[in-house]
């Protein structure tokens, strides 16, 4: 590998760092045709985003995105900043001749990702939305078993992402939870994993019926001052895909005791696969093709040379975790650029997720519901 591609990256908190270590990391693990090279990272706080370059091995830190648009050296635009900022900098990128890849969700909604899609279509280079768990190896290994025929035609897909950060009143307005930055609240933040996810495994999703909540009204601004909350801090939805399957949807920040518990199962003619992200190394499969006497879950360890990505990494026991799921997916996209290769999930993809989250948060608007007769009622 003798050559270097210079990215600039948008953004530098949680998602800043994952997507910096991905691409420090993944020239020592993958044969890869270029080498990253970490020319800008761009955020609106000078200090701190300094602070950042220097830990992460950035060359420059600006305070304005638009230099790293206007740098013809620069040749990636990497975007995780808030979500309300996706639009413009993905659109002036592609107009700019870059590579885009972009956080999820892609868009604030349905209307910005259809213009977000289009500018990257015509533009004709190569983009991916960072759906990451796409790369959890387990679930790339779910779509081969599901691929390959073994759980036949998918009757379920019933997937639930749990988290509780926000259940504590006195948590502050975050922008995660400020709708003019992040437009919805776990609709946007989980449900948009567990969607692509549904999308990648059993195909796309023709209608939706859901309701969500929010549990706390009001919260303190960091700056001071109270703010009204009306982002949903829960929802849930069920929904019927094109293939004739049926699914089921949870998302929130109010499951009490749950971290980052992404699960999902899909039942099929012949089998089933349940993934659990806190116990990420595992696939679990059922095969009712097998012998009755001998049938039952198989807890597969996905960590073995012929496993998705695991040659790249440790030998079998030595498992992998959150992190490399951002490597698998950098280098994927650096192995796209120096093949000239379209790269997966792509802006379509986002698209595509954002419509149903769009679908969603309608119907949660909507919210109809058909009350349950009392006991001798008429
Ligand atoms: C929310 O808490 C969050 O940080 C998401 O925004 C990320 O996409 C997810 O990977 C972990 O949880």
């Amino acid at each position: 590998m003798s050559q270097s591609i210079a990215i600039g990256m948008i953004g530098y908190k949680f998602m800043g760092k994952a997507h910096s270590n991905a691409y420090r990391q993944i020239s020592q693990f993958f044969d890869l045709p270029l080498k990253p090279r970490l020319k800008t990272i761009s955020g609106r706080d000078k200090p701190k985003v300094e602070k950042m370059a220097q830990r992460w091995g950035w060359e420059n830190a600006v305070d304005d995105w638009r230099r790293i648009i206007d740098d013809p050296e620069i040749k990636i635009v990497d975007i995780c900043s808030p979500n309300n900022t996706h639009h413009d900098i993905a659109i002036a990128a592609f107009e700019a001749g870059k590579i885009v890849a972009c956080e999820k969700p892609m868009a604030m909604n349905g209307a910005e990702a259809e213009r977000m899609a289009a500018a990257a279509r015509k533009s004709g280079k190569i983009n991916t939305v960072w759906f990451n768990y796409r790369r959890v190896p387990a679930i790339a290994f779910a779509r081969q078993l599901i691929g390959e025929g073994r759980i036949g035609k998918v009757f379920h897909f019933r997937a639930l992402y749990l988290q509780d950060w926000t259940l504590d009143p006195s948590v502050p307005l975050l922008w995660r939870m400020d709708k003019d930055v992040a437009g919805s609240g776990v609709t946007g933040d989980l449900h948009s994993h567990i969607v692509d996810l549904s999308n990648y495994l059993v195909g796309p999703i023709e209608s939706v019926a859901g309701t969500s909540r929010i549990f706390v009204n009001e919260r303190e601004r960091p700056e001071g001052g109270k703010a009204k909350i009306e982002i949903e801090d829960a929802s849930v939805f069920v929904c019927q895909y094109a293939n004739g399957a049926i699914g089921h949807f949870e998302a929130t920040r109010f499951a009490n005791g749950r971290k980052n518990a992404n699960t999902f199962e899909v039942n099929g003619e012949h089998g089933s696969v349940y993934f659990d992200l806190e116990d990420m190394s595992r696939l679990w499969y059922f095969d009712s093709r097998e012998p009755k006497h001998v049938q039952g879950w198989k807890k597969i360890s996905v960590w073995e040379e012929v496993h998705p990505y695991m040659k790249q990494w440790w030998v079998p026991g030595c498992a992998i975790g959150y992190e490399h799921t951002f490597g698998n997916q950098a280098a994927d996209l650096i192995n796209a650029v120096g093949q000239g290769k379209p790269m997966k999930p792509d802006f379509d993809d986002g698209l595509a997720c954002q419509l149903v989250l769009d679908a969603v948060m309608e119907a949660c608007a909507g919210d109809r519901w058909v009350p349950v007769k009392k006991p001798g009622s008429k």
